[in-house]
Parts: C-alpha cells; sequence; structure tokens
C-alpha cells in the first residue's frame, strides 16, 4: 500500500509513534510517505520505502499567522495524486485531520476519492481540543474522518466525553514498541558509569509541558535521595524545564539533578535508569513509561489517564494519587532498596512490554485497518 502519513515532527510522543509506524510498515513492503514541515525527528537519513514532503508555508508580509494547515491540505492534495497514495493517516487531530479533511474534498471534487484515517493521542482531545477556539473544528475533523483511532481506551472515553462523535467507532489502538530496541541488554551501561557512579538513577522524558508537573519529580526525589544515595536525569526540554531547574536549586540538591536537554534515541538512556518517574496528570498514554518497561526499568507514575493501561501497580511499577509526592516517593523508595523487588518487577517490566506492545502485533492492527479502509 502508499501511505501518507502526517505528524507534529520535531518533538513529542505522537510524532514519535507516527514515524515508528512508517518505518515498520515500510519495512513491512508498504511504501510510506511523511507529509510536514520538517524531517520527523525519529525518521534516519534514509530507509527504503520511506519519502519525505516537505510543507512549505512561505512567507508574506500580510500574514502574521502563516496558514499552515491549508499549505499542508495542498501539499496533501498533490502527493495523492503524484505518488497514488492509498489512504492518509494523520497523528493529532489538530490541524492536521482538517487539513486532510481539505485535501479530500479538493480530490472529491476532482472525482477522486482518498479515506482519512485519524489517530488521536492525547492532548489534541484532553486541552488543545477542548479549547473554545478549537472545540468545533475538532469535533467536525473527527466526525469527517474515515476511521478514528486512540491510543488508549481512557483517550476514546474522554473523545466520547467531551465531542461526541456518535457517528464514529473510535477503535482503541495501543502505542508500541520495537523489542529489539528498546533492551536493556543491548545497551551499554554507559550514562550508570557517567553519572550514576554506584547511585540509583531515577529519570523522566517529557516535553517539560505544565501538565507533567515536573516539579513533583524533582520533590519526589528529594525524599527519595536522602533515603537512597540516588540521581535525578531529566532528559527533554520545554515550558517548565526552568521551574524544575529552579525547584531543585530550592531544595539544594541541584548537583543530583542531571537536565540533559532533547535527545532522540531513548533507548540506551532508560537502560541505564533504575526507575522511570511519571507525574502527568491527564497523560492519554505514557509512550516514555512504555519504552522504560520495556527497558526493564519500573515505573511509578500518577493513577491518571491512560497510564493506568500501561503500567501494573505492584508488578511492573506503583500508581499513586495525582499530587502525592508522599506516596509516589514512598513507592520509589520500597522498589529501589529491595535488589528481589526490583530484579522481578524489571524483568515483570520488559516481558509484559513484550506481551501486550510489541510492535509486530500493533503495526498488524494498522494494517488491517487500512485493508477496511481502502476496500
Ligand atoms: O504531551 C506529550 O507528551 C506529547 C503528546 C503528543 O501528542 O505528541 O503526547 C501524547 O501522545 C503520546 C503518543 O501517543 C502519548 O504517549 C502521550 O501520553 C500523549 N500525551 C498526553 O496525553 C499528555
Amino acid at each position: 500500500m502508499k501511505i501518507g502519513i502526517t505528524c507534529y515532527p520535531t518533538y513529542g510522543g505522537s510524532g514519535a509513534v507516527a514515524t515508528e509506524l512508517g518505518i515498520a510498515l515500510a519495512a513491512r513492503g508498504h511504501e510510506v510517505h511523511f507529509i510536514t514541515y520538517q524531517q520527523p525527528f525519529r525518521l534516519p537519513v534514509f530507509l527504503p520505502r520511506v519519502f519525505f514532503h516537505e510543507v512549505d508555508v512561505g512567507r508574506y508580509p500580510l500574514f502574521q499567522y502563516p496558514p499552515y494547515d491549508l499549505a499542508l491540505a495542498v501539499r496533501m492534495h498533490e502527493t495523492v495524486i503524484n505518488e497514488r497514495l492509498d489512504l492518509l493517516h494523520v497523528h493529532y487531530a489538530i490541524p492536521h485531520a482538517t487539513s486532510a479533511w481539505i485535501a479530500k474534498e479538493m480530490l472529491r471534487a476532482e472525482g477522486r476519492d482518498i479515506p482519512v484515517i485519524t489517530t488521536l493521542h492525547g492532548t489534541d482531545i484532553t486541552i488543545v481540543g477542548q479549547d473554545h477556539s478549537f472545540h468545533a473544528i475538532t469535533k467536525f475533523s473527527i466526525d469527517r474522518s474515515d476511521h478514528v483511532t486512540a491510543v488508549s481506551q481512557y483517550l476514546k472515553d474522554e473523545t466520547i466525553r467531551t465531542f461526541g462523535c456518535g457517528s464514529q467507532n473510535v477503535q482503541v489502538i495501543h502505542n508500541f514498541i520495537d523489542p529489539a530496541v528498546y533492551d536493556r541488554a543491548a545497551h551499554p551501561p554507559t550514562l550508570r558509569e557517567q553519572i550514576g557512579a554506584g547511585r540509583k538513577i531515577l529519570m523522566h522524558i517529557s516535553n517539560f509541558r505544565s501538565v507533567k508537573r515536573v516539579r513533583d519529580i524533582v520533590r519526589i526525589f528529594d525524599r527519595v535521595r536522602q533515603e537512597l544515595p540516588s540521581v535525578l536525569v531529566m532528559v527533554g526540554d520545554g515550558p517548565d524545564r526552568v521551574a524544575a531547574e529552579e525547584e531543585a536549586r530550592e531544595l539544594g540538591i541541584e548537583h543530583d539533578v542531571h537536565f540533559l536537554g532533547r535527545i532522540h534515541a531513548v533507548a540506551p538512556l532508560l537502560a541505564s535508569a533504575d526507575l522511570f518517574v511519571l507525574t502527568t496528570d491527564r497523560e492519554s498514554f505514557g509512550l516514555s513509561a512504555l519504552e522504560a518497561l520495556a527497558c526493564g526499568t519500573p515505573v511509578i507514575a500518577y493513577e491518571a489517564g491512560g497510564v493506568v493501561e500501561v503500567v501494573k501497580d505492584g508488578v511492573t511499577g506503583a500508581l499513586r494519587p495525582v499530587g502525592d509526592v508522599d506516596a509516589m516517593s514512598a513507592a520509589a523508595i520500597a522498589i529501589l532498596r529491595d535488589d528481589d523487588r526490583w530484579n522481578a518487577m524489571s524483568a515483570a517490566a520488559a516481558a509484559d512490554a513484550r506481551a501486550r506492545f510489541s510492535a509486530d502485533e500493533i503495526v498488524a492492527r494498522y494494517e488491517a485497518l487500512y485493508t477496511t479502509a481502502t476496500t
């Protein structure tokens, strides 16, 4: 099949999932065309059957806000025609599903049809889509997609609760990992040797937006550090990084908190960690948590959103109430100070990630959906 994929290319879970999906589809013999404004960050320079079509918004003094959505629709329209695409699969509703609908309508006017599949990822439904400025267009674009998937049952329920979308049968297709990449044994313990130096490594990876509550992570670490020799490694960047750095300074623990900035290849880091910490209050899935589990790193997270579909409390990590820093630190200490318990959790985490979220099974579900959409 010839598949057009649109996503946010620079950073974030939805772009990572869309790109990994495209790479996996190409490996299975499909032709994949990424249509977006920049080369997706997880896409290596060249792969057979993978192509990139850049969207250029141009510059014109009249445009204080260059209309990317329209330029994207035009690029989708021409790519469908020139590359004879079979379908468009867009990741994150705003504005991608809207642009795909415009492209579809342009093609319809020319006597062609193109199925549009929209995958909802999280904040497109739980935050951005609920903003008054975007609510109506988000609902419209979901309703007009030929098929809609959500990355968790939680997100499907939120979509129906917030937008109705009664005509859509939203299919839950969880995110996935490549077990060969997210494998503890596959990576040298460089980070452990360089930064850990005999101490436990707690890790967090995100885009440091307010929904992630990154200050809580520093507070949790502060309590753990009082009980166990440990360091905190913060990977990524975003609006609340400064607040997290400030929190570490205020607590006087800045020398044990390492901010690495954005790093795209996270598997080698996760494979060196002892515990992954996720404090989002509305996480639709938690791709980084899944990647940590697959690397045999137990996860402690706030019990909210779709993370409860990923982490098994007491088996692969711990889930505690949102905002309960004390309970999170107690859970972290209990896991980290008991080697037998940690070993059991680490093995269970790697096994459960492989059993429920391996790329082979999940990519096959997208393929089945593509077949339904095109026949
Ligand atoms: O907020 C982020 O981490 C980025 C965001 C995105 O759309 O890029 O991530 C969302 O999609 C990921 C991939 O499906 C999910 O794993 C994340 O849970 C989800 N983020 C939130 O719901 C906050």
